[in-house]
């Protein structure tokens, strides 16, 4: 069984849409196995977001992901961390049927983030549940 972590982001709580994005991973099989809500620090967020340090998008990125609460949790099931990535869709929301393609509203306001890689992974399950 594969773990990956995955974030709701502010703009998805804003919008309300916490309980439809939940509904598509549970849906596809996917089970919860943490879950919670909290608006992060700026050390959490630059923890999180390292490899983007430098960027010429990554004060707006921090900036966006410190706005607001976010729904952090942990799902899990076979090959966890490539369906949650199918799921949510390219980062620019260009494919419609994923999270992404059909409600994001830009780059940075894309609503979900879900881990990478099993290294991605395990480093951010212990970022947020560690
Ligand atoms: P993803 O894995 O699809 O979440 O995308 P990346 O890891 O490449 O990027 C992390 C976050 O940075 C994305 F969710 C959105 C944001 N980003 C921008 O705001 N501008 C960019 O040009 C690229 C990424």
């Amino acid at each position: 069984m594969e773990q990956t972590l995955v974030l709701i982001k502010p703009d998805a709580v804003q919008r309300g849409l916490v309980g439809k994005i939940i509904s598509r991973f549970e849906e596809k099989g996917l089970k919860i196995t943490a879950l919670k809500m909290e608006q992060i620090s700026q050390e959490r967020a630059e923890a999180h977001y390292r490899e983007h340090r430098g960027k010429a998008f990554y004060q707006d990125l921090i900036e966006f992901i410190t706005s607001g609460p976010l729904v952090a949790m942990i799902l899990q099931g076979p090959g966890a961390i490539e369906t949650v990535r199918r799921l949510m869709g390219d980062t620019a929301g260009t494919t419609p049927g994923t999270i992404r393609g059909d409600w994001a509203e830009g780059l940075t306001r894309n609503l979900v983030h879900g881990s990478d890689s099993p290294e991605s992974a395990a480093r951010e399950i212990e970022i947020f549940f560690g």
